[in-house]
């Protein structure tokens, strides 16, 4: 209580010192005041599986998206890269009747929260049928099933179009093709030569999608056709997919292996 208290006078300065700099403009979106909750900065040695008290595995194939990797738990799919980095690789190689290997990790029943701005910091991969992703399910998936969980897809992306980032929304009514989505482009890069931030900040009533501190896309409860689903508990999700209906299968020109790095994965909860 002492602690809030302090935050909360400490605040209150920032505040006035804020509106006696700024009284002609509008209040602008870094008063927000973030509290980090939850955090992996993948630090360990090479090889190293990431923290099981934060990440599970989704292991199998296709996930009704027609995607042709294996996921797996072994370190050859999803691993420390002794830099600081979480290494999710898909490699082209004859496992369990499919002819690629990749990862999907997963906080479900570990951390789910309800609200808050969940952001990672990644180095995308490259090349025709490569689809890497960053995104949520709603907790309650297993009894409700999808859409009706909800789906919020903090970023996704196709190895073929690597300017280009997608921000989505599913839920009942607005699904797959019908989904509310937005896309990002890089004006001056490619998302597979830097680490760049891809972030959302879901709050009731609003979600808004970032990169690299940049708003590209937000949705109100008022612009969906259908229910809307998001004041729950989700789980995050990363992976790297190969194939599928989002980016059609690899081709001769695609380079195996193909790695996601990454740097850290942070949630914020917002403070008073
Ligand atoms: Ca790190």
């Amino acid at each position: 209580m002492t602690r809030y208290m302090g935050r909360l006078t400490i605040l209150g300065i920032l505040l006035v010192v804020f509106l006696t700099m700024n009284c002609d403009s509008n209040p602008a979106e870094s008063e927000i005041i973030l509290e980090l909750v939850w955090q992996d900065e993948f630090e360990g040695p090479a090889g190293q599986l990431p923290d099981p008290a934060k990440w599970g595995y989704d292991i199998g194939t296709d996930w009704g998206n027609a995607q042709l990797e294996y996921d797996t738990d072994r370190p050859e799919n999803v691993s420390l890269d002794g830099d600081g980095n979480l290494a999710i690789t898909a490699r082209e190689e004859s496992y369990m009747g499919q002819s690629y290997t990749s990862a999907r990790i997963v906080t479900r029943d570990k951390f789910e929260p309800t609200y808050g701005r969940i952001e990672a910091r990644i180095k995308l991969p490259t090349g025709q049928g490569i689809w890497p992703a960053f995104w949520m399910l709603g907790n309650d998936i297993e009894t409700v099933g999808w859409p009706q969980c909800g789906e919020i897809d903090i970023m996704e992306y196709r190895g073929q179009e690597p300017q280009i980032i997608h921000g989505s929304l599913h839920g009942p009514g607005y699904f797959g093709a019908e989904a509310l989505t937005s896309r990002f482009y890089l004006e001056n890069g490619r998302f597979d030569t830097d680490f760049h931030v891809f972030a959302v900040e879901w709050r009731a009533g609003e979600i808004r999608w970032y990169v690299d501190d940049i708003r590209y896309f937000t949705i109100y409860p008022s612009q969906v056709s259908g229910e809307w689903v998001f004041d729950h508990p989700f789980y995050i999700i990363l992976n790297v997919a190969v194939g599928g209906y989002f980016v059609g299968p690899p081709n001769s020109t695609t380079v195996f292996p193909q790695t996601m790095l990454i740097d850290y994965v942070k949630v914020y909860r917002e403070g008073n």
